[in-house]
């Protein structure tokens, strides 16, 4: 293009009519007042920003320069001038949070009290810029007052179950900073890993950061305290609090591992692998305890200047302190009727020592079990009952509850997010709505706000922003306006999220979509011995990825779109790619040539179909070490009792069958397992039977392969597989064999 060119297509876009910048108008979280003006300000390269004198004050003006450079390639300069822009200090403009922008062709003025309000003035600025590289770019004309609802507007990463690195950790900071989101909730402590280094504990990341997978292979990382004063500095940088979270005294297992005699029993055990909630907490009856958890403490509050300090304490089976001896001598001591007690003596004793220190303790609403004191922050993710019971019982409250990020957004989408009124009854979940409609009106000031949390048990660095965005924009919005829930304001919001969409893709961002699945994938076996892979997929842009070598697929590896045939048998490996990110971790299946694959198949009792389908047993598809990836069916409370129709006479050589354990989510193996085999369907021959050994007290997922080989290969046409269930369980199994599952994958016919 000619350089005449060039200047005239700059000149021109300053002469564009008011309307067409108008559409350019997108901002979310909607300011509560917007007021469109005549004309545009024109920034270029001889615009100043003037701010004043104090530091950060002059950190926010640097934070702006850097911004509008990236965005636009304009390089704008510090210094005062009459025509630039000016950042100012107005104790007039009232509200903690709160500012003034006024945009007028002349000059660009942001106004508040305090620096979080000019921040957060400079960060609505930004969403005023066009996202396209120009010499000169007009900013449209407009008077924004602007403050939030809710002081409290987080979101948390459960950086345990998986670990994200420093650089992923920083851009989800720039992001959640674009959208006035001003709490970054770490939960850097779980069972399945500890990710926080302490000096005086060194074991606590030599061991307690590294867990040996179910398929041999070890996984981990932490944090070091350099990085985590980095992580908090480049948070309060963009006007985000971290609050860290320390768990205690469930969800401790990745610290036992590393100390054992922080538990009842000191017994030495592995970082786990397994989801859900493990009975291997830390020791109340023992001092040592105490000592341990507040010298970590005293290692982790200075790095965090944050007031609030985050300590679990949810999810907390009470049997190792029934059955331990100095747990039940401190809890006749204490005058204590039951470990419920003991519950509160131990949250209210970790609350006296953040007091201390001038911190105030943040837990999970189990925290009130037993009764807890009111100072303490209540985080309600159990629903509406539990958040009104907090308010009424006089604490302050962040809500949780209905924005588990971790449910796909085919189950809570970008609309319920934006929609959940925090401050109303709870919905149709709620036991009680007419009384917690009272008590969250005469409340209200104790309501703090809400936290989106990512829990990521499935979640990881390449899935994570898609799980995240776009509904983080929807929470963003909901707390800040606090009344956004009606029809006409989610069309308009909706509307305006579709502006942000090119933002995000200039950042790179790989957001999902906002209601359904990012990509589902199904697999069956075809008519010409092989298998028909097939993605339902949640993007028209989206692209699939495979190998069938076992290999991580990349950019480079063969594609479809909507199906694949897979001819034989081997490990099929996909990853979906979209305008070039890739967006999830591989979906691996490891395909299997089965005689039964395809054929018929009877049962006496149908699975639950929460889990996979029936066929699931005979797609020549074998389950993997996690009972919800759709390979694996399941039945609560009922035998299994599975026949295959070969549909002709057929020589056999062996069937197999396998069984997950996976006690913390009260999958059980069989007690028993037989092998049966027909010509006829009505005369049954017993092959085989097993008693398979069972230990109850294993947390870690255990897959059992039992199967039956023929001394000589033998003839028939029907197949039959009997498993029973375990109507009684060892008496430390918590609940009792009531309400445990059987889990099942392949009848494997060779
Ligand atoms: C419950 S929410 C937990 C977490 C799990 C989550 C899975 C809460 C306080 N505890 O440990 O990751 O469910 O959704």
């Amino acid at each position: 293009m000619s350089k005449v060119l060039v200047r005239c297509l700059l000149g021109l876009s300053a002469l564009l009519p008011v309307a067409a910048l108008a559409a350019g108008i997108a901002i979310i979280p909607q300011p509560r007042h917007l007021q469109q003006e005549q004309g545009s300000y024109t920034l270029d390269a001889h615009t100043r920003v003037e701010a004043p004198k104090d530091a950060r004050s002059g950190e926010i003006a640097a934070f702006l320069r850097e911004a509008i450079r990236a965005q636009t390639g304009i390089a704008v300069h510090e210094g005062g001038a009459a025509h630039g822009i000016v950042l100012k200090l107005d104790p007039a403009v009232q509200g903690d949070e709160a500012y003034r922008l006024a945009v007028t062709p002349q000059q660009v003025t942001i106004s508040a009290s305090t620096d979080k309000g000019l921040f957060w003035g400079v960060q609505t600025l930004r969403q005023l810029l066009p996202v396209a590289k120009a010499a000169q770019v007009e900013i449209p004309a407009v008077r924004i007052e602007d403050a939030p609802a809710y002081a409290w507007r987080g979101v948390m990463l459960d950086v345990s179950r998986h670990f994200y690195p420093v650089d992923f950790i920083e851009k989800q900071l720039d992001l959640l900073s674009y959208y006035k989101i001003n709490t970054f909730h770490w939960h850097l402590t779980d069972d399945q890993g500890w990710r926080i280094e302490i000096k005086r504990y060194p074991k606590l990341t030599s061991v307690g950061a590294w867990r040996t997978e179910m398929d041999g292979t070890r996984y981990g990382g932490f944090y070091t305290q350099a990085q985590i004063r980095d992580v908090v500095d480049y948070a309060r940088r963009r006007n985000i609090t971290v609050i860290p979270e320390i768990e205690m005294p469930g969800h401790s297992v990745a610290a036992i591992a590393a100390y054992p005699e922080l538990s009842c029993s000191k017994k030495q055990v592995p970082v786990t692998t397994a989801w859900g909630v493990h009975g291997n907490i830390d020791c109340v009856g023992n001092e040592g305890t105490f000592t341990f958890l507040e010298n970590v403490l005293g290692e982790v509050l200075p790095l965090f200047p944050s007031p609030y300090v985050h300590i679990g304490g949810d999810e907390v089976p009470k049997g190792n302190w029934h059955e331990c001896a100095s747990c039940q001598a401190l809890m006749r001591k204490l005058g204590l009727k039951d470990e419920e007690g003991l519950q509160s003596y131990f949250i209210k004793r970790i609350q006296h020592y953040l007091e201390s220190k001038g911190k105030t303790l943040v837990g999970w609403d189990e925290i009130l079990e037993g009764g807890a004191d009111t100072h303490a922050v209540v985080e309600a993710w159990r629903g509406a009952d539990e958040q009104a019971k907090a308010l009424a019982n006089g604490n302050r409250v962040v809500v949780a509850g209905p924005f588990y990020l971790d449910r796909l957004p085919d189950r809570l989408g970008v609309q319920q997010v934006f929609r959940t009124d925090i401050a109303g009854d709870g919905g149709d979940g709620a036991k009680s709505r007419e009384a917690n409609r009272a008590v969250f009106a005469a409340h209200r000031a104790q309501l703090l706000g809400a936290e989106a949390p990512l829990w990521s048990e499935r979640a990881n660095p390449y899935n994570a922003e898609s799980r995240l965005y776009p509904r983080v924009l929807a929470l963003a919005e909901n707390l800040w306006r606090g009344d956004a829930h009606d029809d006409a304001a989610w069309a308009d919001f909706h509307q305006r999220l579709q502006a942000q969409y090119p933002r995000l893709d200039a950042w790179r961002v790989a957001y999902g979509p906002e209601d359904r699945r990012v990509v589902k994938y199904m697999i069956a076996p075809n008519a010409q011995g092989g298998w028909q892979l097939q993605a339902q997929r949640g993007f028209d842009d989206l692209v699939n990825h495979y190998t069938l070598d076992g290999s991580t697929p990349g950019a480079d590896s063969p594609s479809f779109t909507d199906t694949v045939a897979v001819p034989h048998a081997g490990t099929l490996k996909v990853v979906p790619f979209r305008r070039g990110l890739r967006y999830d971790d591989p979906s691996g299946f490891a395909l299997v040539e089965n005689l039964a694959a395809g054929k018929p198949l009877n049962l006496a009792q149908p699975p639950s179909p929460s889990y996979a389908a029936a066929d699931a047993l005979i797609d020549g598809v074998l389950g993997g070490s996690d009972f919800h990836d759709g390979r694996w069916a399941g039945w609560n409370d009922r035998d299994i009792d599975a026949t295959v129709d070969l549909q002709q006479p057929t020589t056999i050589h062996s069937i197999s069958m396998n069984f997950l354990r996976d006690t913390g989510s009260r999958i059980l193996p069989p007690r028993q397992v037989s092998f049966l085999a027909s010509i006829d369907g009505q005369h049954w021959t017993t092959l085989q039977v097993d008693k398979p050994q069972a230990d109850f007290s294993d947390a870690a997922p255990l897959d059992y392969h039992l199967s039956y080989k023929a001394t000589r290969p033998l003839s028939a046409r029907y197949v039959r597989v009997v498993a029973t269930r375990y109507l009684a369980v060892p008496a430390d199994f918590p609940g009792g064999a009531a309400d445990t599952w059987l889990f099942a994958d392949e009848i494997l016919v060779k």
